[in-house]
């Protein structure tokens, strides 16, 4: 099955377009999570057997585990293989290089790490960009419009009368020729959604920047979502993850799962 159906059943079959992000923080884990040999593991662990019932996906930053070299490594395998079969995860590196190197990346994150789907940066082109979509199966979400301020630097410059992240969007409609592309969208930049929604009516849009990036989630709803199925997917770290500093925390992180999961499916159907 093509990696975008996939994910449309995923969602419907969760009744969720929640993506919960694990970006596991050590310095904000709770003390006795620390005491493990594996601390990332086990925050995780709960967080999973806490939520998972709630999201179509988990999405897992690399950088949270490659700074911990082979000990991240471990974990990051290691709750990779706690995920139910049955929800996607996203691994959010941000990949893309000269084809030859590529292959190797996608051979990591979909081989060796059995992810679903991955984050690409598209400033290499389509070449870079190719190897990820190979495999109809798996997808790639290609940042188009990201959350951060450093965003104004080159994704708003305009070139013939259109903004780059515009020209992201065209382009990332011809690669999806498999129909396993996605656009990474921040919440923080809801103005510009419907532009992009316009220009990939299909795509699903993977959005970060919603909670501790103070993205506006109702906006961005009612621009981004596709006429369909919805086809955003809202991914959350910070403001499910550290709810609590005491053994409580993965119930509260339950809670604001919860609430997201809930609201935005209100907004998706209003
Ligand atoms: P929180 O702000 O804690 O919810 O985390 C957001 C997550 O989304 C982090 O893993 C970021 O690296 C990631 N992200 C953005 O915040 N902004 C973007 O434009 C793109 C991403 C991403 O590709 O997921």
């Amino acid at each position: 099955m093509k990696f975008n159906d996939r994910l449309r059943a995923n969602c419907e079959a969760k009744n969720s377009l929640l993506v919960v992000g694990l970006d596991p923080d050590i310095d904000k884990f709770p003390s006795f999570i620390n005491e493990f040999e594996l601390p990332i593991l086990e925050f995780n662990k709960s967080i999973i057997n806490a939520t998972f019932d709630l999201v179509c996906a988990f999405k897992l930053n690399l950088a949270f585990y490659e700074q911990f070299g082979i000990k991240g490594w471990r974990s990051l395998k290691k709750t990779i293989e706690l995920i139910p079969e049955d929800i996607l995860v996203i691994l959010d590196g941000k990949r893309a290089d000269i084809g030859n190197t590529s292959n190797k990346y996608a051979r990591a994150v979909f081989a060796e790490l059995n992810a679903d789907a991955v984050t690409v940066n598209p400033y290499m082109g389509g070449d870079s960009i190719a190897p990820f979509l190979e495999d109809e199966s798996k997808g790639a979400f290609v940042l188009c419009l990201t959350s951060n301020p450093g965003a104004k630097d080159f994704q708003h410059l305009s070139v013939n009368g259109r903004y780059i992240f515009e020209k992201v969007a065209e382009k990332a409609n011809q690669w999806n020729k498999k129909n396993n592309v996605g656009l990474v969208v921040g919440a923080t930049q809801y103005q510009h959604m419907k532009q992009i929604r316009e220009i990939a009516p299909d795509l699903p849009f993977l959005v970060p920047g919603v909670g501790a990036q103070g993205g506006d989630l109702e906006a961005t709803i009612s621009a981004g979502k596709s006429t369909d199925w919805g086809g955003v997917l809202i991914t959350v770290s910070r403001s499910i993850l550290y709810q609590s500093g005491e053994t409580d925390f993965a119930s509260k992180s339950r809670d604001a799962a919860l609430a997201f999961r809930d609201q935005i499916n209100q907004l998706i159907n209003n």
